[in-house]
C-alpha cells in the first residue's frame, strides 16, 4: 500500500517556469536551427517546461494554440508570428489573462503596443538594404553599373516582417537605379520545394534574361538553382545569372563557398538564449528593452566588395571560407 505521507511529485513541476511557444511551423533551414535553440534552451534541465506548438504556418493554429497556453496558465507566452497582423484581439486575451507575451523573430503589428512585453530579432529591412548594397557595389566593381541589370525577387511568405523588409530594401534600391528592372516578384513561401516551382516559371517567362535572383532566404535559392541548373542555365559570378540569399544557414553557406549562391545576408537564428534573459529579467523584475535587434554579418562567394556603407555605417563582407561554412 502507498505511504500516504509519501511526498507527492508534484514539487519539481512546481519549481519550473512554464513556457508555451507557438513556432510558425517548420518551412526552412533557418526556422528548424530556431526551434532547436529554443527547445534546448528551454529544456527541464534549464528549469523550464517548454510546451512547444508547430502552426505549419498558419496564423489560425497559432491563436489556437496561444488560447490553448492562456487556459493552461502558462507562465510565459512566446509567439513566432507568421505574418505581422491579426494578433490584436488574442493577445487581449493573453494580456486578460495576466501572462507576459515575447514577440521573437517576425514582429507583430498592433495597434496597442502594450499588448506584448518585448520583442528579439532581425532587422529585416537592414538585411535587405544590405543586399542591395553589396549588388551596386559588386556591379560597379565588376564595371557592369551602367548595363541594364534583369531582377526577380523570390519573396518569402507575403505578410512576415522577414518578406516585408527584405522585398523593401530591394524595391527602394531599384528605384534609385535606373539600369535595375524588377521582371517580377512572387513568393516561394521560404520553402526549397515553392522557390523551385517559382523559378521554374520565371525561367519559362524570361530565360537568361534574368541577372539576378533575389532569394529572401536559403531553402527558396537551394529550390531556385535546381530549377536554373535544371533548365541548362549555370548560377554564380561566370555564369548566366547570380543568386542571392538570406539566412546564412550551414547549408546556404556551403552553397556561397562553392559560389553557387554569390552573396548571403546573414539571418540569425539562435534566438533561444535571448529569449531566456528576457524572461530571466522579468523573473527578477527588472525591465526588458522593449525592442532588441541582433547583429548579422554579410557572406560573399568573391572579395571585390570588402564592405559596403548604409547610413553611415561600415558593414564588413566576408568571403567565406571553409571553416565558416562548415
Ligand atoms: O529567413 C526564413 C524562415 O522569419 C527570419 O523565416 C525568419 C525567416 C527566415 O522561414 O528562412
Amino acid at each position: 500500500t502507498p505511504d500516504a505521507k509519501a511526498p507527492t511529485d508534484t514539487s519539481k513541476s512546481k519549481d519550473l517556469i512554464t513556457v508555451g511557444f507557438s513556432q510558425v511551423g517548420a518551412e526552412s533551414d533557418w526556422r528548424t536551427a530556431n526551434t532547436e535553440s529554443m527547445k534546448s534552451t528551454f529544456s527541464e534541465a534549464n528549469g523550464y517546461e517548454l510546451i512547444f506548438d508547430d502552426a505549419q504556418q498558419k496564423q489560425e493554429n497559432q491563436i489556437a494554440a496561444i488560447r490553448n497556453f492562456i487556459q493552461q496558465e502558462v507562465d510565459y507566452i512566446v509567439l513566432a508570428p507568421v505574418t505581422e497582423t491579426g494578433w490584436d484581439t488574442v493577445l487581449q486575451e493573453a494580456k486578460d489573462a495576466g501572462i507576459p507575451v515575447i514577440i521573437v523573430d517576425r514582429m507583430v503589428n498592433v495597434s496597442d503596443d502594450s499588448l506584448y512585453t518585448a520583442w528579439v530579432g532581425s532587422n529585416f529591412e537592414l538585411e535587405g538594404k544590405k543586399a542591395a548594397a553589396w549588388l551596386d557595389a559588386y556591379l560597379k566593381a565588376a564595371g557592369k553599373d551602367k548595363d541594364e541589370v534583369n531582377i526577380v525577387d523570390i519573396q518569402g511568405t507575403i505578410g512576415a516582417s522577414a518578406q516585408i523588409g527584405r522585398t523593401k530594401g530591394l524595391e527602394d534600391a531599384v528605384k534609385q537605379h535606373s539600369s535595375w528592372k524588377l521582371l517580377a516578384k512572387t513568393t516561394g513561401e521560404f520553402t526549397q520545394a515553392k522557390g523551385q516551382e517559382v523559378m521554374e516559371s520565371l525561367l519559362k517567362q524570361y530565360g537568361d534574361k534574368i541577372d539576378v535572383v533575389y532569394c529572401e532566404n536559403d531553402n527558396e535559392a537551394f529550390g531556385a538553382i535546381d530549377a536554373i541548373e535544371a533548365a541548362g542555365y549555370k548560377v554564380g559570378v561566370d555564369g548566366d545569372m547570380i543568386v542571392m540569399s538570406f539566412d546564412s544557414t550551414n547549408a546556404g553557406l556551403s552553397d556561397t563557398l562553392n559560389g553557387k549562391i554569390t552573396l548571403n545576408t546573414e539571418c540569425n537564428p539562435l534566438h533561444g538564449p535571448r529569449v531566456e534573459e528576457i524572461i530571466k529579467d522579468l523573473q527578477s523584475g527588472k525591465t526588458v528593452d522593449k525592442q532588441k535587434y541582433v547583429e548579422e554579418g554579410i557572406f560573399s562567394f568573391e572579395n571585390s566588395v570588402p564592405s559596403i556603407k548604409i547610413d553611415g555605417v561600415d558593414y564588413p563582407v566576408t568571403q567565406v571560407t571553409k571553416d565558416l561554412a562548415a
